[in-house]
């Protein structure tokens, strides 16, 4: 809907108010709660083993029971699946296995008449190499032969670039007799930013779906559009070869301005940039009160496991508390108070957050929840990711064959070339730890076979701990990690200090406690996360005066009596207090 015609007119008693986008800092998006929905792994409602549109209205009450304010629905869009959807044939048209755009509209509409709104995903880095546009690049058919970058290379690819997913960023085609950039598959072609009408084609097209009512967008790796002039190879050590060049390029503050002043500011909506290798201030020239953008998913808590083999992006390590602590924190305060985080431990492309940052087998529901208690309590926009509501975990995977992910077999295919692999097992762990596969199985819902996810074959096996692990026993005990969610996004309803408050933490250097004070003008909270399957202790009378704070929420059963002031934890508890001044 056009935002000059959607001046919000809220009667509330005699008091008439009017919100904005522009100059409204009290936006609805930050008060939301996001759901993301990965549609192929969601719920399947004809039985072919592939989730779909259907399937996702059917579970519109589902989503509304757990109370979350929008959904963001990765991409649905026609797709030959190199990418599972982020490689897209046609902008215009849903893939034929999720339904039809009519089924699309019954999904928005059932949002809609449940206030979820819904944010759409906006792939616009590449296309598929299957997409009109390409085909007609490929034959040097004008006006589109310049919609892709294309290079001569007559001793070998035009420059070092890496893909993001391994290997050289250029491929040969035949037809045309030039190599094309992509930066992640092969059967991803970036799209000619500098190209004047590639630019007004995807505007077109972003309102074509805008004019559909829709909320907003999550924007795919929309800091790598600018590619600097010449194209100058990288530096050789950098993790992913030429990325210095690539994210944040030359001109991408001017495209993000031109979306914005062109299309995304006649409307209402939200639009979350996702930003691989963004610092925190380089973030807050993109997003916030005075940016381009709303909000920013950026991945350095991903990269708290990384290990140092440059040439294996899947060497991961321990990750440290003092880290996460440190890059919290510096996000925290970096985008106070003009800008927002967009927050999130796990989405489609990461393990699951309880098998990385909690304990997946002894504490799993503990430490599921102290991470839900983490994710709400911090200031930005909580975004689940399905199946994080129930403590669904990493997966057992027991060979290549279960895998589907394009990055995942990639990365399989190159390390079995190198002389110090010889065959799977070498690298399973890495692999079962890594993949984005983990995140992607299907929902389990029941169980009943495959979860209640389908009648059918799963298209990706389902993980063998659905009997236990489902939505239909964790709605029943009312103990359960999504009962605790629930209790989260009310309280996070009821206390705007968790929404908007600002951060400060304590004890920085606690090799196990994660303890930070959340404050506004009219309320402060403090909220103690035992980041560990040991006891801890902790008194935060060292830092603050706790005399009669007020539990709001906790994992563990502790009678409001227990005092602070005792300073023991248990593995993994969080406590969330008000603080009575
Ligand atoms: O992901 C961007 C991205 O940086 C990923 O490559 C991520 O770092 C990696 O998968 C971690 O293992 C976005 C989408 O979310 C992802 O699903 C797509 O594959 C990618 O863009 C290309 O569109």
């Amino acid at each position: 809907m056009r935002a000059d015609l959607q001046l919000l007119l809220y009667v509330r008693g005699d008091v008439l108010t009017v919100t904005q986008r522009d100059g409204d800092s009290r936006s609805w998006w930050k008060d939301a709660v996001v759901y993301q929905i990965y549609p192929r792994s969601f719920n399947d409602s004809t039985g072919d083993g592939v989730g779909d549109l259907d399937g996702i209205y059917e579970k519109r009450t589902y989503l509304d029971d757990l109370g979350v304010d929008a959904v963001w629905l990765t991409p649905v869009y026609d797709s030959p699946l190199a990418d599972y959807g982020y490689d897209i044939r046609d902008y215009r048209r849903v893939l034929d296995d999720y339904g039809t755009m009519d089924d699309w509209r019954r999904v928005r509409d059932g949002l809609h008449e449940r206030d979820i709104r819904l944010i759409m995903d906006l792939v616009v880095n590449h296309t598929s190499d299957e997409h009109e546009w390409f085909q007609q690049s490929r034959r040097e058919i004008d006006p589109y032969s310049d919609y892709y970058i294309w290079r001569e290379g007559d001793d070998g690819p035009p420059n070092n670039w890496n893909s993001m997913f391994g290997g050289s960023a250029w491929t040969y085609d035949e037809v045309r007799g030039e190599y094309f950039l992509h930066l992640f598959d092969r059967k991803q072609p970036d799209l000619n930013w500098e190209n004047p009408k590639v630019r007004e084609d995807i505007y077109e097209m972003m309102r074509w779906w805008l004019e559909k009512d829709i909320d907003g967008f999550r924007m795919d790796v929309i800091n790598l559009l600018s590619k600097p002039d010449g194209l100058p190879d990288g530096h050789p050590s950098t993790v992913v070869t030429g990325s210095e060049h690539f994210i944040n390029g030359p001109r991408l503050e001017e495209y993000l301005w031109e979306m914005h002043d062109r299309v995304l500011s006649e409307y209402e909506i939200v639009t979350v940039g996702e930003m691989p290798g963004i610092s925190v201030e380089d973030a807050r020239r993109y997003v916030g009160d005075d940016g381009p953008l709303d909000m920013v998913f950026h991945f350095e808590h991903m990269r708290l496991d990384s290990g140092d083999e440059e040439d294996d992006p899947w060497d991961f390590r321990n990750w440290e508390l003092t880290d996460l602590k440190e890059t919290f924190t510096r996000w925290q305060e970096g985008l106070y108070p003009d800008s927002w985080n967009a927050l999130y431990l796990n989405n489609h492309d990461q393990p699951r957050q309880v098998s990385r940052f909690g304990d997946d087998e002894r504490y799993r529901e503990e430490s599921a929840k102290l991470l839900a208690t983490f994710l709400h309590t911090l200031r930005g926009t909580p975004f689940i990711y399905q199946g994080e509501e129930i403590g669904m975990t990493n997966v057992p995977f027991e060979g290549v064959d279960d895998l589907r992910d394009v990055e995942t077999i990639r990365y399989v295919e190159r390390m079995l070339e190198r002389d110090d692999v010889d065959n799977f097992e070498d690298i399973s762990e890495a692999v079962l730890y890594g993949s984005r596969d983990n995140a992607r199985t299907p929902m389990q819902w029941s169980d009943e076979d495959n979860a209640g996810f389908t009648t059918g074959d799963p298209w990706l096996t389902v993980n063998p701990n659905y009997p236990d692990i489902n939505v239909e026993d964790a709605r029943t005990d009312l103990n359960s990690i999504w009962h605790y969610y629930r209790q989260l996004i009310d309280l996070r309803a009821d206390h705007q200090v968790l929404v908007d408050g600002q951060y400060q933490p304590l004890a920085v250097d606690h090799p196990q406690i994660y303890a930070y004070r959340r404050k506004n003008d009219d309320e402060q909270v403090l909220v103690v996360l035992n980041f560990s399957s040991e006891r801890a202790t902790f008194t935060p009378a060292e830092h603050i005066d706790a005399t009669d704070a007020q539990l709001l929420v906790a994992n563990y059963d502790v009678p409001q009596s227990v005092s602070l002031e005792d300073g023991l934890w248990q593995p993994y508890e969080a406590r969330v207090y008000q603080l009575v001044e």
